[in-house]
């Protein structure tokens, strides 16, 4: 079973009322709380599905983009790294991670550079390799710190680059199994993913490439049935989960959620 794939434990935080002042690059509408509330009660409801422990942490107010937990950490099998998000309004939401990392983690480790930029969102972690896309949120200093605090526990950092104008790395990818990424072709044309079986996501249908293999699961955006077929095809269980209210400040299933197996 691969350890980047099946996890014991999903941590989520519930959006706060000010996530109508959440980032995004486009204004595409205001989000709705209760309809974003109601997604987010299905997501997490499939990640319980899976017999994994989900801890639903609160809202908080001060971080209208808090419910993206994924940017906040980088959870390893040996322990966890804390991001410093380059988003200004975003950085504080670290902090108020590290603690429920720590009551979970024996070693838990911070990306603290005053230079040093990096989101989860960018980096996607294989069997093999972490590849972090470098982006307008994550930097080579940043890069360069995580590379340097994950090498004791034997992990190696590949930089690649984020697609111009798209916002973390994982907008565009995702990891389906050990060997398998689902990507759009505007990301995989640049050879990234040289040795992996790559699954392109349909012309189109961009926005989907955001999914997470949980477990057994691949939870993904509802509303894109050729995505959902070319998955299903290659043999993966498919959830679709409502996302327009997320989708509205450029977050996707991967931004929702911490996904880990403590140690
Ligand atoms: C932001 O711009 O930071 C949020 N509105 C969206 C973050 C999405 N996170 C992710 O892709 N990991």
């Amino acid at each position: 079973m691969s350890v980047s794939t099946h996890f014991t434990h999903a941590i989520t935080r519930r959006p706060s009322a000010s996530i109508t002042r959440g980032l995004r690059a486009v204004d595409t509408g205001t989000p709705d709380l209760a309809l974003m509330q109601a997604h987010h009660d299905a997501y997490i409801a499939t990640l319980r599905s899976t017999g994994a422990t989900v801890i639903e942490l609160p809202p908080l107010e001060a971080y209208p983009d808090s419910v993206f937990v994924e940017d906040t950490a980088l959870c390893l099998p040996q322990g966890a790294v804390v991001m410093r998000p380059g988003a200004p309004s975003r950085l504080g939401e670290a902090a108020e991670m590290t603690p429920h990392l720590k009551a979970l983690y024996t070693t838990v480790v911070q990306v603290t550079g005053a230079d040093s930029f990096i989101e989860g969102g960018d980096i996607l972690v294989t069997d093999r390799e972490i590849l972090v896309g470098r982006s307008a949120r994550t930097n080579a200093a940043g890069i360069a710190e995580l590379t340097r605090l994950v090498a004791p526990w034997g992990h190696t950092v590949r930089e690649v680059h984020t697609p111009p104008g798209v916002l973390h790395f994982k907008t565009d990818c995702s990891l389906l199994d050990a060997e398998t990424i689902l990507s759009t072709t505007r990301l995989s044309a640049s050879g990234c993913f040289a040795g992996y079986t790559v699954i392109d996501v349909p012309e189109g249908e961009e926005a989907a490439a955001n999914t997470i293999r949980f477990n057994d699961l691949v939870l993904m955006p509802a509303g894109f049935p050729r995505t959902r077929d070319a998955i299903a095809k290659a043999g993966f269980t498919v959830r679709e989960i409502g996302n327009s209210e997320c989708a509205k400040l450029d977050g996707g299933m991967s931004c929702l959620s911490l996904r880990f197996t403590p140690s």
